[in-house]
């Protein structure tokens, strides 16, 4: 059955959705506030402590926290405004089934009876896999736990993934090579004493905007500053050395500076034979890949190459810290190592204001991928194909290890497993894969052939117009739980106030979907600690041990860093203070990074390279800042940066609609003509669904061990379409 999406669609692609400045009769009349709720930012993995104003049932106004130390009262715009959702017009108040007039409210009995009949019907006849499940990382850690539990004891189906596999996955295949640990190995509070900051595609100032003060205050104390970006982003004026490089040629320019550190002898060569392993493997891989060599890859000049790498070394202490722009490639895990290499030649870990270090990206980036929402993982960041940590994970379960499905498709696989009709049910939570996956029209029609589609949001997301049943769930404040930040620092969500209408907490709504798939005896919580006490004693002895963690320390220490084996545990702010690795050596590995060129090239068609981000004012697929309307009003639609060069070559002045034409699709958007970008390279921001969607151009080339999409890469043409759009 072919399931177009429900008509609204087209609606808000040329309008979008409610903004809420205007808001509806009766919310000015709130009353006096009543409460405030100490809890986190709902958006990114930097999770600022942020204080919620409660009048009665609405979150009315809010306040930073001074007190929390990792943000100390500043918040970007999107904190600023975050509280807006609540009470938002567009909330979902009840659940909802597909008709074919369009979505109907039903009751919880009906829908939740209508997905599991449904997922059941399916996998009677078709098997167990043949029903599919995708979470995200903006869930709170209890969620994702719950949801890997539901899918491997209540629906017993393999294919779990989430959302964190379009995000972090590439610096996790990456790290746990490298030391054992899926981790930044440093508490943010020790950028401030590196001497050199080395910033690899982060886009700092609009992405991890609180991270731009611990920079700048290693910059008082003397710090030099590299960035390497394809753009000059906001943190890159401010740089000593700006590398301008190509897009998806990272790993040449990483390998060209340790080519340049072996050659010059610039290694730490003590720190290298007592502690580490493989140097002779990865000094082999960039003999070839000399900065002369990488400079015709990358556009970036040979001496600035040598000259970033001396700078690298030359100080006694350096963290290097990247982002998606090096990770988001069909060789993101390449990059990532020889990024790692480079710390490791100079004996940058274990030590304060020493370290590779990933900025995890979503609120909950790091938590969520721990716990087993990944395809391959069990809780404690175990690892599914482990016979023993099976048998560790199904002993707190009360499950024979047997009963747990074998590692199943990742995120972008599951699509490909829809497509070619072997999964035919779904269940997802807090996943926009509309907008978010690479390649839109192909996603559309994966998600159009589903025979069954079940969707828990709180908003009518694109991807919800897909479904069949859309179960009413609930906002960050709404429900209770912990995240872990991009430090590695677990804290404390706290509920200010209760979901609106007949809408649900997630948590309620995954317990009663486990109960009513039958596996009433693997959801027997009464609230939500409970579900926090079993994964306690499920990450036990685990990569991610949260065993001596307790909410009551996570509000009376600020949060707790993991690993904490034991309630008497300090927690771990920083990791390998003893230089000793979880790796079956106990060494740091070295990882050989030969080079590869990206999955698409340009060619006389389509002969510029295409990337695609953020701006500052909207999170990911947009589908919660779109809706707040001093939010939209600060960048309201994607604009295409073109250098002032090429929008000569094409006669465009800014301004200008383009029409910007991968192999994939077209999307026509105003120019903006900024020096700020490589002349060879165009920049879209994918915030956006419909025809503004900057995923109908990109490109799903997974990399071959984190099956991360090239989300970074790909070869367009540019072409003048009219006059100023605006
Ligand atoms: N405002 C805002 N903040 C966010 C988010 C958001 O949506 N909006 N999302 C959060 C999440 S989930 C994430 S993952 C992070 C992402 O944080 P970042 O990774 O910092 O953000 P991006 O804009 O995706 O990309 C970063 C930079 O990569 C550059 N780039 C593009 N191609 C390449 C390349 O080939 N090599 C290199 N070295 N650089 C390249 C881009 O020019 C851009 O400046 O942000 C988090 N914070
Ligand atoms: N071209 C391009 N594409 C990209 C990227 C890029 O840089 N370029 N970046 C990638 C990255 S790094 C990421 S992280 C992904 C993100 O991509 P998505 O995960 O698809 O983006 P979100 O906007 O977080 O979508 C989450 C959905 O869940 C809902 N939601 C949020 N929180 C909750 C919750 O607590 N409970 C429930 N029930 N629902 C919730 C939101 O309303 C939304 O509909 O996009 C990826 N896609
Ligand atoms: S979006 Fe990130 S940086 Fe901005 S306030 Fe929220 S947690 Fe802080
Ligand atoms: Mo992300």
């Amino acid at each position: 059955m072919a399931r177009p999406p429900l008509p609204e669609e087209e609606l808000v692609a040329r309008f979008g959705p409610h903004r809420n400045d205007a808001p509806p009769d009766g919310w000015q009349h709130h009353g006096p506030i009543d409460r405030e709720v100490r809890t986190h930012c709902c958006f990114c993995g930097q999770q600022c402590g942020i204080l919620l104003k409660v009048a009665g049932d609405r979150v009315v106004g809010f306040e930073p926290r001074y007190d929390f130390p990792f943000n100390r009262g500043k918040l970007c715009p999107k904190g600023v405004k975050r509280y807006l959702q609540d009470n938002h017009p567009d909330r979902l108040l009840d659940p909802l089934v597909r008709t074919p007039a369009g979505f109907e409210p039903v009751s919880w009995d009906e829908a939740l009876g209508r997905t599991v009949r449904e997922l059941r019907r399916i996998q009677a006849e078709h098997g167990p896999d043949a029903v599919a499940v995708l979470g995200g990382a903006s869930l709170t850690t209890e969620k994702s736990y719950l949801l890997g539990k539901l899918a491997r004891l209540a629906l017993g189906t393999r294919h779990i993934d989430y959302n964190g596999r379009l995000c972090m996955v590439s610096a996790g295949v990456g790290y746990k090579k490298a030391f054992g640990v899926d981790r930044a190995p440093n508490p943010w509070s020790d950028i401030p004493h590196a001497d050199v900051v080395f910033v690899i595609g982060a886009n700092i100032a609009d992405c991890a905007p609180i991270t731009t003060s611990y920079i700048w205050r290693a910059r008082d104390r003397g710090a030099r500053l590299i960035v390497a970006d394809p753009r000059v982003t906001p943190i890159a004026r401010t740089a000593d050395l700006f590398l301008g490089l190509r897009p998806g040629t990272d790993s040449a320019l990483l390998s060209a500076m340790l080519h340049h550190l072996i050659a010059r002898d610039l290694v730490d060569h003590d720190f290298v034979a007592a502690h580490t392993e493989g140097f002779e493997a990865a000094a082999e891989a960039v003999a070839p890949q000399s900065p002369s060599w990488a400079a015709a890859i990358t556009g970036v000049p040979a001496a600035r190459i040598e000259e970033a790498a001396e700078a690298w070394a030359a100080p006694d202490t350096g963290m290097l810290l990247h982002a998606r722009g090096l990770e988001h490639q069909s060789k993101g895990v390449v990059n990532v190592s020889a990024a790692i290499n480079l710390a490791l030649a100079c004996g940058r870990i274990g030590r304060r204001g020493c370290g590779p270090n990933m900025i995890t990206g979503q609120g909950n980036g790091q938590g969520g991928r721990e716990h087993g929402q990944k395809c391959d993982q069990l809780p404690g960041g175990r690892d599914l194909a482990d016979p023993r940590h099976r048998a560790e994970v199904a002993a707190v379960w009360g499950c024979d290890p047997d009963e747990l499905p074998a590692p199943g498709h990742s995120a972008y696989e599951i699509l490909e497993a829809i497509e070619r009709g072997e999964i035919r049910g779904l269940l997802s939570i807090c996943f926009n894969p509309v907008v978010s996956l690479p390649d839109t029209a192909r996603t559309r029609a994966a998600l159009e052939r589903l025979e069954h589609f079940t969707v828990i949001d709180f908003f009518l997301s694109e991807t919800a117009r897909h479904a069949d049943v859309v179960l009413a769930g609930s906002l960050h404040e709404e429900d209770e739980g912990v995240v872990t930040t991009a430090e590695g620092r677990v804290v404390k969500i706290n509920a200010a106030v209760p979901p609106p209408g007949n809408a649900r907490r997630d948590t309620e709504i995954l317990i009663e979907l486990g109960r009513r798939l039958g596996a009433e005896r693997y959801f027997p919580y009464t609230s939500n600690r409970e579900v926090f006490e079993e994964l306690r004693r499920a990450s036990a002895g685990g990569v991610a041990d949260y065993a001596g963690i307790t909410w009551e320390r996570l509000e009376a220490e600020d949060g707790v860093f993991w690993p904490c084996p034991h309630e008497d545990h300090p927690g771990t702010p920083r990791l390998f203070e003893d230089l000793r690795f979880p790796t079956p050596s106990g060494r740091a590995r070295f990882v050989p990074t030969p080079w590869r060129p990206p999955a698409e090239q340009t060619d006389e068609e389509f002969p510029i390279w295409f990337t695609t981000g953020r701006v500052v004012s909207q999170y990911l697929s947009g589908e919660q800042t779109r809706r707040i309307g001093q939010l939209v009003d600060q960048y309201p639609e994607p604009l295409c940066e073109v250098h002032p060069r090429l929008a000569e070559f094409l006669g465009v002045v800014d301004g200008d609609l383009v029409r910007v034409t991968s192999r994939r699709g077209s999307i026509e958007l105003p120019a903006r003509v900024t020096a700020t970008i490589r002349p060879d390279t165009v920049f879209v921001p994918y915030h956006w669904g419909g025809r503004k969607a900057a995923n109908q151009l990109t490109n799903p080339a997974l990399d071959p061990e984190s099956r991360i999409p090239e989300f970074k890469v790909c070869a367009v043409r540019l072409e003048r379409v009219a006059g100023r759009a605006t």
